[in-house]
């Protein structure tokens, strides 16, 4: 099989495995549509996966992928930008993994403003493990991991990136793929961390969170009069809301991201840097 990197193919030939109605199937579609839009190549971008549901999406998207760890596909994807910072890098993670394995990259990264983009497949469950409570799942919902109802109450990602000095911050609707779709190339064309939570159905194992249900609970912050994205107080006050939720961007800021910082990676990525002068053999001598 030849690959062609500079392809405008976004999707590879497998078949996706999710079940019917999965909102897995929404995100691909936003990403796909993202990518046309920006006119990124295959060869220009970089998805780091976590496991799960969402995780699987590694096997469909055709662009440079790595398939990482439980909950670590936050601090691969920093990595890999302070390796190279001309390639936009973007996260695929469910809730579980973010919020639960992966929450302390979760906040260091958001405050250290990495400049990865973090997609969260939001299905208030560990899905692929066929439904066991995540973080995010709210306080009383009956589980296979949980008979008695969960005792915890839910964790809240976008407060908590907001709280942690996050630039940008949004919420989408798997169910609306323009509306999402303008997220996601706002996220990734955002300089800094950005984080785009998004609502997914899982009609599996979390049948009362429907399309319906969504379409019947959300509102658009694009529509309500006088909200500025700029305002980090309202943005953490509508983070609060339960029983309406908002969808867009809550907040976003320009402040230098981490690999604009660091002295020896601003001006030339490792990848451009050479390692001629850089003598390894004192560093072994202790092993040999
Ligand atoms: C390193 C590792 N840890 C744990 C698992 C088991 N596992 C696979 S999927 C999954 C649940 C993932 O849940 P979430 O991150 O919410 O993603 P979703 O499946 O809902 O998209 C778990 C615990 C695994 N396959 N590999």
């Amino acid at each position: 099989m030849t690959t062609n990197l500079h392809s405008p193919k976004r999707v590879t030939a497998l078949p996706p495995t999710w079940c019917p109605g999965c909102g897995n199937f929404g995100i691909l579609g936003s990403i796909k549509a993202a990518l046309d839009q920006l006119t990124v190549t295959p060869d220009q971008a970089v998805f780091v996966y976590d496991v799960g549901c969402s995780g699987n999406m590694a096997d469909f998207v055709y662009a440079y992928g790595f398939h990482s760890l439980h909950g670590r596909a936050l601090s691969s994807a920093a990595g890999i930008k302070l390796a190279n910072h001309h390639l936009p890098v973007i996260s695929v993670i469910g809730d579980g993994g973010c919020f639960g394995e992966g929450v302390d990259h979760f906040i260091g990264l958001s405050r250290g403003n990495h400049d990865i983009t973090v997609l969260t497949h939001d299905n208030y469950l560990y899905s692929l493990t066929t439904g066991q409570k995540s973080p995010l799942t709210p306080k009383g919902t009956v589980t296979p991991s949980t008979p008695d109802g969960t005792i915890d109450e839910a964790f809240n990602p976008l407060g908590v990136a907001i709280l942690n000095q996050a630039t940008f911050v949004a919420r989408g609707f798997a169910g609306d793929i323009p509306h999402l779709t303008k997220l996601l190339i706002a996220a990734i064309s955002h300089s800094g961390f950005s984080l785009l939570d998004i609502l997914q159905p899982c009609p599996t194992y979390k049948k009362d969170r429907s399309y319906a249900w969504y379409r019947d609970h959300i509102y658009y912050l694009d529509q309500e009069a006088g909200y500025q994205t700029n305002d980090r107080k309202l943005a953490l006050q509508k983070t609060l809301e339960t029983d309406r939720l908002p969808v867009g961007i809550f907040f976003e800021e320009t402040k230098p991201a981490y690999h604009q910082q660091v002295i020896s990676l601003k001006d030339t990525p490792l990848v451009s840097q050479t390692i001629d002068s850089i003598n390894i053999g004192p560093a072994l001598k202790e092993f040999i």
